[in-house]
């Protein structure tokens, strides 16, 4: 299929088989700024569909979307500049309009926290205004120096932030959690992509945040991909802003926040750990397609009945809620089609031909194992339902399998650094807790605390890297 198709093996070279998958499938495009790409229909379409899972989710339970500016002065985030010292050096701004000067250097949204925190101080008085639950879908921007990637790392990206305020500390940790299993459904239910969860180190947790919670992937090429997170703020925020409430003990108090974030690379992490060496491979329940129906004419088979069959069968399809397109294009071949489908992550294909017509019958086929089968016309509609369930569940058992053969629990330095360097993926090893012992691995492997787990298990050793008694195992890995 000459240069249309991916032409290297994720197996060989996954790096290039990322970008050239995420290139030819149609999914993304490079931007003629720098660090910068375009989200093309099939990855905003994707989008729009994590969205519309988040959404229902988040309004379900009381949550409502706004927008606030994306201009940021440059006061707000030198108000809470603890916070923030490490970010500065990301951070584009807005330095002139038409052309003179601002008076006071604007920066472009790396994230909402102080403006939006600088407006809750105005909105909240008493108990009765708690809790404030408010969300948005924006881009932001962070001026990357390191390598970027398409999804992965770019200057700007499109993600949404969650930001609420709470009257007592229980209400706050009960919203972080909550927000945490949303999270997960959405990554392991719709996107098939299994995630473990829990807390991240005092290194590496937010700096504005009493603690922060994390979702982490396993991605092919055995390295960690962080897949969204959720702060507990506690009050670090409500000092500096000043968003304080009248209590019902009639006590002026300040508030407790969270927020919670996840983003465009949760698209890159569908690429490369569903992807394959014919390209995409969309989860049924986030692909913005999941049939595509093919008529394979021949020259001497009446190809208007062919094509009338096809027709029927769309719109039964359409008609259950299945979102399928018939290509009937004449200027490519069946095989070009199958192939171009195929690229672009299609669950399901279905065949017509002139055979499958005089024994009233399709052929289906399947993207994530390439199979097909033959299904009576009547059975059609079941069929792709089941089938769609079918391809989801394997694809989230495979990754979940990819997760399990990439995990390694070790009991010594050795054995870490060995595994790091011949295997990779989540390596589980016993720690005594110290920040020193954290650094000096880092610093010696290149591999971090990915997170400590919320499912607990009595360490197995001691400390990995001081011998010191441990305090728990946590999960280590290389990460993007
Ligand atoms: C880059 C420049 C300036 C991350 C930055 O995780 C500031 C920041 O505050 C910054 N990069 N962060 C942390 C973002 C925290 C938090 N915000 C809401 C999230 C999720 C969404």
């Amino acid at each position: 299929m000459s240069d249309m198709g991916v032409t290297v093996k994720k197996s060989e070279n996954f790096s290039e088989w990322y970008t050239e998958v995420v290139l030819k499938s149609g999914l993304a495009d490079y931007a003629p700024i720098k660090g910068c790409m375009v989200f093309r229909e099939l990855s905003y379409a994707i989008w729009e569909k994590i969205q519309e899972i988040f959404n229902k989710k988040i309004k379900a339970t009381g949550h409502k979307n706004v927008y606030f500016p994306m201009f940021i002065p440059e006061s707000f985030l030198k108000k809470e500049a603890e916070h923030f010292a490490g970010f500065i050096p990301e951070v584009a701004w807005v330095t002139e309009g038409g052309d003179s000067p601002l008076e006071e250097r604007l920066a472009v949204r790396p994230t909402s926290e102080t403006i939006i925190y600088a407006t809750y101080a105005k909105w909240i008085r008493s108990w009765r205004d708690l809790p404030v639950k408010l969300n948005q879908w924006c881009n932001v921007v962070r001026w990357e120096t390191k390598a970027t990637k398409p999804f992965l790392r770019t200057r700007e990206f499109l993600w949404q932030e969650g930001h609420t305020a709470h009257a007592t500390k229980a209400d706050s940790d009960k919203e972080v959690m909550d927000i945490l299993n949303d999270y997960k459904d959405l990554m392991e239910n719709y996107l098939a992509i299994p995630v473990l969860i829990g807390v991240k180190t005092d290194k590496e947790k937010f700096a504005g945040a009493l603690y922060t919670t994390t979702l982490e992937a396993m991605m092919p090429d055995g390295k960690a991909l962080q897949m969204g997170t959720s702060h507990n703020l506690g009050q670090n925020f409500a000092k500096v802003f000043d968003i304080k409430f009248i209590g019902e003990d009639e006590k002026e108090h300040h508030v407790w926040q969270t927020s919670w974030g996840i983003s465009t690379r949760l698209i890159g992490a569908l690429v490369m750990v569903h992807g394959d060496d014919k390209g995409l491979v969309i989860p049924p329940k986030v692909a913005p397609i999941h049939v595509v129906i093919v008529p394979i004419p021949y020259k001497d088979a009446d190809s208007t009945a062919i094509l009338a069959k096809a027709k029927e069968i769309l719109a039964k399809l359409e008609a259950c809620g299945i979102t399928a397109i018939l290509d009937d294009r004449e200027e490519y071949t069946p095989g070009w089609k199958f192939n171009e489908w195929e690229l672009k992550g299609v669950p399901i294909r279905i065949e017509i031909g002139p055979r499958d017509l005089k024994q009233n019958q399709l052929t289906i086929a399947r993207r994530d194992t390439c199979q097909k089968t033959a299904v009576k016309i009547e059975d059609a509609v079941q069929a792709v339902e089941k089938l769609l369930e079918d391809i989801q569940n394997n694809l989230y058992a495979k990754a979940k399998a990819a997760l399990m053969e990439k995990t390694t629990t070790v009991r010594s330095y050795d054995e870490f650094q060995r595994t790091l360097r011949e295997k990779g993926g989540f390596i589980k090893a016993p720690w005594c807790g110290s920040s020193d012992c954290e650094e000096k691995i880092k610093d010696e492997t290149g591999a971090t605390i990915r997170l400590k787990p919320f499912e607990k298990e009595a360490p197995t050793a001691n400390c990995i890297c001081c011998g010191a008694k441990a305090v728990e195992m946590v999960y280590f890995a290389k990460s993007y």
